[in-house]
């Protein structure tokens, strides 16, 4: 059995519908979804606003790369694009792992290309840890600490005022 943090993202097109594929794909595996956040772009600043969210996933049978196949098949399910001449540019869904724990409770740490753990930039991104703490306020982002310290000191405190609440957009769990 593992556990995983999955974020969501979305600034094209109908972005909550988006954001409800992915639970959709995701299925029974949902245990608890984040609030929504609208969100300034990170990395590429030349693009729409973001919706963000968070959800905690459990399944008995994933492995950590059942998560990734399954977040690939949400982002097909929106109709995603890759640009490789934009890395950090707009999308209609992008679902990354941010963490993944086995059922004896122990962080999945991995450096794969493919597929790595934690997400490489997730301590860098309000838009990831702001949805996270609304469903594990007492969460940890391994190897970086609490999701408390990292929202409340360094350099991401100053991000926090930037991400809207949006409660007028509901993302129901499917669970
Ligand atoms: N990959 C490796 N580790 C992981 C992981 N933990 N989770 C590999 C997901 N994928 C992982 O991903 C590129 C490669 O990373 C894949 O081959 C995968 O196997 P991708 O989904 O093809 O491309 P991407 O998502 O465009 O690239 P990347 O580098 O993951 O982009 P980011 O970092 O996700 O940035 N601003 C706001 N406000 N909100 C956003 O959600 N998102 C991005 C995308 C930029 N700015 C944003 C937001
Ligand atoms: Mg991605």
């Amino acid at each position: 059995m593992t556990r995983a943090v999955l974020s969501l993202g979305s600034n094209l097109g109908d972005r909550l519908g988006h954001l409800r594929t992915a639970l959709t794909v995701l299925g029974e595996s949902v245990l608890v979804v984040s609030g929504v956040y609208e969100t300034p772009p990170w990395g590429d600043v030349e693009q729409p606003a973001y919706l963000n969210a968070v959800l905690l996933a459990v399944d008995p049978n994933a492995g950590p790369y059942d998560w990734l196949a399954r977040a690939r098949a949400a982002e097909a399910a929106a109709g995603r694009v890759r640009d490789p001449e934009r890395r950090f540019g707009p999308r209609t869904l992008d679902v990354d792992i941010v963490a993944v724990w086995t059922d004896d409770d122990h962080p999945v740490f991995s450096d794969d290309p493919e597929l790595t753990l934690p997400h490489p930039r997730a301590h860098l991104r309000a838009f990831v840890l702001r949805p996270w703490i609304d469903i594990q306020p007492y969460g940890h982002l391994p190897g970086h600490g609490s999701l408390t310290d990292l929202l409340t000191t360094g350099p991401l405190a100053v991000e926090v005022p930037e991400l809207s609440p949006r409660p007028d957009l509901t993302l129901e769990s499917t669970a």
